[in-house]
């Protein structure tokens, strides 16, 4: 074919297991504080459900991911470092991580691009895309767990294919609408239905 597939795919609850880390990271610094099993997570925003259990439980949640070496010591999701070196060996596929930085600037670039080298090994540094809107850059598939992936393009090149986590397994989509529900899910079914024929 003349044209390669070209598949995105999100670092945080797809790659890196943000939910995980957080809450570890959570209940170790604040041990007295009530937290959030991952089972009754509800949201994507971390920070507003702990909110509603405390006003002040919010900023300590952000405190949590805005500190030095947590996005950097997240683990890998199950099978998900395997799945991603698979896909980018595939003939006519290119594979690009495509990776929303938090606002506060100072760890999280960097920890992004040292976990990719860490896990996936040098050669995927040239594949990370770090941006805030998502919608802007092209590709046939983005596989990411935010159920609304929004911004300036009103008409995205992707499909959007929801990857399953603690915070989204609950909700009920559109018929129209495709899930990931693990790296253990057939993922090369979902790549081979957007090739040309
Ligand atoms: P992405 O997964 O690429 O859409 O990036 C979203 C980032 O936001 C990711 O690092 C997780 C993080 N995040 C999760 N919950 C919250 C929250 O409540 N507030 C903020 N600022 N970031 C959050």
């Amino acid at each position: 074919g003349l044209r390669r597939l070209r598949v995105l795919i999100d670092m945080d609850g797809v790659l890196a297991d943000f939910e995980g880390g957080f809450l570890k990271k959570f209940q170790a610094r604040f041990p007295e504080m009530p937290c959030i099993p991952l089972e009754d997570r509800r949201g994507f925003w971390v920070s507003e459900q702990y909110g509603q259990i405390e006003p002040e439980l919010s900023d300590k949640a952000i405190s949590i991911w805005e500190s030095k070496d947590f996005f950097l010591e997240l683990d890998p999701i199950p099978g998900a470092v395997e799945a991603v070196k698979q896909m980018a060996k595939l003939e006519e596929t290119d594979v690009f991580i495509c990776t929303s930085p938090i606002k506060k600037y100072r760890y999280c670039p960097y920890e992004k691009y040292a976990w990719v080298e860490k896990h996936l090994g040098p050669e995927f540094l040239e594949q990370i895309v770090l941006t805030r809107d998502k919608t802007v850059v092209s590709g046939d598939l983005l596989i990411d767990d935010r159920p609304d992936v929004l911004g300036a393009e009103k008409q995205p090149t992707w499909e959007h294919i929801l990857f399953t986590a603690c915070h989204n397994k609950h909700l009920e989509l559109p018929s129209s609408r495709r899930r990931l529900h693990s790296w253990a899910d057939d993922w090369k079914a979902i790549l081979d239905s957007k090739r040309p024929l």
